[in-house]
């Protein structure tokens, strides 16, 4: 009798050591203290260059919005015709958006719009793009901090009301 519950709980056991070997390869990261926090990044040679911004004075927390996102090559010429992965993450919490992100191309060349980006928790997020085109691919990496005024807006106090 006890073995068929062992060999029964091993097997509904199973599901759950699944998500447990995903979990396990990933790993937790800090913050760093001298977080790079640039809208602007690029690959280590400037092969690549990309940039974003938003409506926004600070990225809105727990907010969909759309980054307006820019990529030149290292002539600084606009990239067109992109293939892009886009996918943020918490580093420190492991788990992702709760959105999933649209892009799409514009009119204008080199411009492409981030639909649907949500940071639905304060805190430190890397978002990685994923870009190929013309036969090469690159990773890039963009480090942001959410929902954390660095400073209180001029001339007034935080706890102001
Ligand atoms: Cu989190």
């Amino acid at each position: 009798m006890h073995w068929l519950l062992l060999v029964l709980l091993s097997i509904f056991a199973l599901p759950d050591t699944a998500g447990a070997m995903d979990a396990i390869g990933k790993v937790r990261r800090e913050r760093p203290a001298d977080l790079d926090a640039s809208t602007t990044v690029a690959t280590r040679y400037g092969t690549l260059q990309a940039s974003y911004e938003t409506d926004f004075p600070e990225l809105p927390l727990n907010s969909v919005h759309t980054w307006r996102l820019s990529l030149q090559d290292k002539n600084g010429l606009p990239v067109v015709g992109a293939d892009i992965d886009l996918t943020a993450d918490m580093p420190e919490h492991l788990h992702g958006m709760t959105t999933t992100p649209l892009i799409q191309e514009s009119d204008t060349p080199g411009l492409y719009l981030v639909r649907g980006m949500n940071f639905h928790m304060p805190g430190y997020w890397e978002v990685t793009l994923d870009i190929s085109g013309a036969g090469s691919r690159h990773l890039l990496r963009f480090n942001l901090i959410v929902g954390e005024s660095q400073r209180a807006p001029e001339g007034r106090k935080a706890d102001e009301s």
